[in-house]
């Protein structure tokens, strides 16, 4: 009967393997059938480009490492797994895939709609933060936002109620389309893009997004955001989808 030993040196099976396949009775276990590596692209999780304390304390560094390192690389791993077998959608940016969802296989359309608009939504998400000392809207966007939406104390209460109102998980919506402003919020990972919408800015409201520091209270983390809009960011992001 070969020992445990013989059959390391014999077939030259890893630790590795011995922890997933384990001896039986002696024998080695018949192989699993290779498990290829998860791909690692096309999709890459951004840089965050700042500290994950720079939004303090509105936004806690806790939830910004784990929110950026472990939920927004989830959705890219998962996005780089629905596209492995998609030659023609991993070409694609995760823009063009989200604006025009029917080009993608039914059986893959749900899991690209969610991980690829966690992944869009995210890196989005992420250049629109910054502490702004009680900054206001800037630019085109700031008079855009006084014509369409009745001035920043209104679009604060519409967003805020937007926010607040969404029913469990998703994000509240800037979005720009036909030449407007509009306020909206989609649930889960559902992207403006996938109904013609340019996203201007966004605040995701899954309970990741707040629940260590602000726990059940979502209006209170709804208010900080307030204190970390990256208006210059979210007034370039207007410039662009105003000039198409
Ligand atoms: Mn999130």
């Amino acid at each position: 009967m070969l020992t445990r030993r013989d059959v390391l040196k014999t077939v030259g099976v890893t630790a590795a393997t011995l922890a997933v396949a384990p001896l039986v009775r002696g024998q080695a276990a018949a192989p699993a059938a290779a498990v290829p590596p998860a791909p690692t692209g096309p999709f890459t999780v951004p840089a965050l480009g700042y500290a994950y304390d720079a939004l303090e304390p509105y936004i806690d560094a806790q939830t910004m490492q784990i929110h950026h390192d472990k939920h927004h690389a989830a959705y890219v791993a998962n996005l780089n797994a629905a596209v492995a077998d998609l030659p023609a959608v991993a070409k694609m940016s995760v823009e063009q895939i989200l604006a025009d969802l029917s080009k993608v296989p039914e059986a893959a359309r749900t899991k690209i709609r969610n991980n690829g608009g966690g992944h869009a939504n995210h890196t989005l998400f992420w250049t629109l933060l910054k502490k702004n000392a009680n900054g206001k809207p800037v630019g085109e966007l700031a008079a855009a936002i006084d014509k369409d939406l009745g001035g920043y104390d209104a679009f604060q209460k519409n967003f805020t109620a937007a926010a607040t109102g969404v029913f469990g998980s998703g994000w509240a919506w800037l979005v720009y389309e036909k030449g407007k402003l509009q306020i909206t919020s989609l649930p889960n990972q559902d992207s403006p893009l996938s109904s013609g919408q340019a996203p201007v800015l966004g605040l995701d409201v899954w309970e990741h997004a707040y629940y260590l520091k602000y726990q059940n209270v979502r209006a209170s983390y709804v208010a900080a955001f307030y204190n970390v809009i990256n208006w210059e960011a979210a007034n370039e992001r207007f410039r662009k989808a105003v000039s198409g």
